[in-house]
C-alpha cells in the first residue's frame, strides 16, 4: 500500500513563488476542484489519501512534494530554496513523525522536493536555484548509509529537476532534453517530450499507472505508445501556479504494513 500525503490548495495561492511563469488569476474554487479530482486520481491508483487542511497564509503549500524526501527507511524535511516557503516544513514534519524517522536539512543547504528523482537506490537532485550544494551534500551524508548514491544533475530554463525528466514507469523516464541531459541518468529507457510541449515531462507513478496532465495530448500519445497507462488530470489552475502532477503529493509505501 501506497500513502499519498496531499494539502488542500492555499486561499492565498495568488500570491504563489513564480520563476519561469507568468502570473496569471487563478480560479481558486476550479483549483479545488482540480486538486480534489487528483486526490481521487490516487485513491483509484490504490493509494491512501492523507489529506491535509489548506494553510491559508502560505500560498505555496499545497505543493507537499518540495518540502520533504521520503525514503522507506527515512524522511528529510527539506529548506525549501524560497524564503516563503520555508515556513511550510514545520506542518509537515510532525505529520512524517507518523510514518518515519525524520531527518532535517539545515542552513546554509536548501533542498526542494521538486528537484529529487529516486530511481531505485539511485537519487538525483537538480541543481536548480531552488537546491544548492550544502543541501545536496546533507542529502547524500543521510540517505548513503541506506544504501543509496546521490548525484548532482545540472538542469537549467525549469523550476526543478522534476519539471525535465520524471519516471513513467519501471525504468522508464520522461525527459525534456532542452532541460536536462537524459543521459545523465544511467540504464532507464528514455522518452523524450514532443517539443511543441515544454513542461510535459512532469507525470506522476502510482499504482502501475501515470497520473498525467490533460494539457499535453502529444506527448501523452508517445507514452501510450510506450504501453503506458494514462490516469488524465486538469491541473490547469495549478500550472498557472507552475506546480504540475508531482509536486501535489508525498508518494511512499506504508512501512507499517509491509
Ligand atoms: C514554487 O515556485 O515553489 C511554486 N509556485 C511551485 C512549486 C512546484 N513544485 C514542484 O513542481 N515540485
Amino acid at each position: 500500500m501506497q500513502i499519498a500525503i496531499t494539502r488542500g490548495v492555499s486561499a492565498g495561492i495568488a500570491a504563489c513563488e513564480l520563476t519561469h511563469v507568468e502570473r496569471q488569476a487563478i480560479d481558486l474554487a476550479r483549483a479545488r476542484a482540480q486538486h480534489r479530482a487528483y486526490e481521487e486520481a490516487l485513491a483509484r491508483a490504490g493509494c491512501r489519501v492523507e489529506s491535509l487542511p489548506a494553510l491559508d497564509d502560505l500560498p505555496d503549500s499545497v505543493f507537499v512534494e518540495d518540502v520533504a524526501v521520503v525514503l522507506d527507511e527515512i524522511a528529510i524535511v527539506t529548506r525549501p530554496g524560497a524564503e516563503s516557503r520555508r515556513p511550510e516544513t514545520s506542518h509537515i514534519a510532525p505529520v512524517l513523525a507518523n510514518h518515519r524517522r525524520v531527518s532535517f536539512i539545515q542552513a546554509p543547504g536548501t533542498l526542494d522536493g521538486g528537484d529529487v528523482l529516486r530511481l531505485g537506490r539511485r537519487i538525483f537532485v537538480g541543481q536548480s536555484g531552488r537546491s544548492n550544494e550544502s543541501g545536496i551534500e546533507q542529502l547524500r551524508t543521510v540517505a548513503w548509509p541506506y544504501g543509496y548514491t546521490v548525484t548532482a544533475v545540472p538542469v537549467s530554463g525549469c523550476l526543478h529537476l522534476k519539471s525535465a525528466i520524471t519516471e513513467v514507469a519501471p525504468g522508464t523516464v520522461l525527459v525534456n532534453p532542452a532541460w536536462v541531459n537524459g543521459t545523465a541518468f544511467g540504464h532507464v529507457s528514455v522518452i523524450d517530450i514532443d517539443s511543441g510541449e515544454p513542461y510535459a515531462a512532469n507525470g506522476l507513478l502510482a499504482g502501475g499507472r501515470l497520473i498525467y496532465p490533460e494539457s499535453f495530448p502529444r506527448t501523452r500519445q508517445r507514452l501510450e505508445a510506450a504501453g503506458i497507462v494514462i490516469e488524465p488530470v486538469d491541473v490547469s489552475e495549478l500550472q498557472k501556479a507552475e506546480g504540475a502532477v508531482t509536486c501535489c503529493s508525498l508518494l511512499f509505501s506504508d512501512q507499517s504494513t509491509s
